[in-house]
């Protein structure tokens, strides 16, 4: 068959162990892995159309525009790995021109991969698909059998904008030993531009994003038994210049506390939950940072507005 799966067994997050971490610091927060619930999911899916969110719509005709170059650059034949591909739509505006020998979509969501695994196998009969299943944060490693071929990481999403500038650094390194000499990472990275036009994209008009930040309290409510009353927090949005980074909050509007696993938590007026940072980079500040990683700039490609980059990074 043209999908091999393989289940790399990896451990699922533990939502109370870290919420109840985070909760307990000062200031503040919880991880942005957790708002991908099933509602947090579709709500994602929803930001990605909204008219405020550019970065999908602006990577994706960056891709389409350039997939021919992109192919001239990394060539034929090579295995095609992307953490997180559980959604494929992106890898999909390259198949046709890069003709990889295999697609390795990675994902923590088993079901997401087998889904999307169908979807793409069944879409391009030519390509073999071979699917893992596990937390690429913790284990980026190859699953067994996969051709031989130049070894192309895909990251797009400017996903890499969730890791503080160390932390990506220590993630790109894994990518940099997992494709090894030879090989590449094409990834998405948004780039630093007017506060306005970043906080817009994080509050948009129609409060869908406010609506997937405060989904987080109602998972805890559900998963957690925890009593967050959902009136009394808002979204709140911030650009942090200091450190380049879009930065999601929480905010709780009164004085009030909330049980949660048999532990009472006291929230001030306008203290707020940190949600999500949001990394934005100037394109050379990016390179610096994959430098460190043992990467070497080898291209970079722009939307006419300079909003977004897909950048080529070779070992
Ligand atoms: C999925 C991390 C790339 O930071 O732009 C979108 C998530 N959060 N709107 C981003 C997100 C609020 C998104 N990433």
């Amino acid at each position: 068959p043209r999908i091999q799966y393989h289940d790399l067994h990896p451990t699922p997050a533990d939502l109370a162990a870290e919420v109840l971490a985070g909760l307990r610091q000062k200031p503040r927060c919880i991880p942005p892995k957790f708002f991908y619930d099933a509602e947090g999911s579709r709500l994602f899916d929803a930001i990605t159309r909204l008219p405020e969110y550019y970065p999908t719509r602006t990577e994706m005709g960056i891709l389409q525009t350039h997939a021919p170059e992109i192919a001239a650059r990394v060539g034929t034949g090579a295995l095609l790995v992307e953490p997180g591909g559980a959604t494929p739509a992106k890898a999909r505006l390259l198949f046709d021109g890069l003709q990889p020998c295999a697609y390795v979509p990675m994902d923590i969501s088993r079901d997401h991969l087998w889904v999307a695994a169908e979807q793409v196998a069944a879409e391009y009969p030519w390509l073999e698909v071979h699917a893992a299943c596990t937390d690429f944060t913790r284990l980026l490693e190859l699953p067994p059998n996969t051709p031989p071929g130049v070894r192309v990481a895909f990251f797009p999403g400017s996903s890499i904008g969730n890791f503080n500038p160390d932390d990506a650094v220590a993630f790109l390194t894994t990518v940099a030993e997992l494709v090894g000499p030879g090989g590449y990472l094409l990834i998405g990275v948004d780039l630093k531009k007017d506060p306005e036009r970043l906080e817009a994209a994080y509050d948009d008009a129609d409060g869908v994003t406010a609506a997937f930040n405060l989904n987080l309290l109602r998972r805890i409510n559900r998963e957690l038994g925890a009593d967050f009353d959902l009136q009394a927090w808002r979204h709140q949005v911030r650009y942090n210049a200091e450190h380049g980074r879009v930065e999601m909050h929480l905010a709780s509007v009164r004085p009030q506390a909330v049980q949660l696993a048999g532990e009472r938590f006291e929230f001030d007026a306008g203290e707020t939950i940190h949600t999500e940072n949001s990394y934005k980079y100037h394109v050379d500040e990016f390179q610096a940072l994959a430098r460190r990683a043992g990467f070497w700039p080898d291209a970079v490609w722009l939307d006419p507005d300079a909003l977004f980059s897909v950048q080529l990074l070779a070992v």
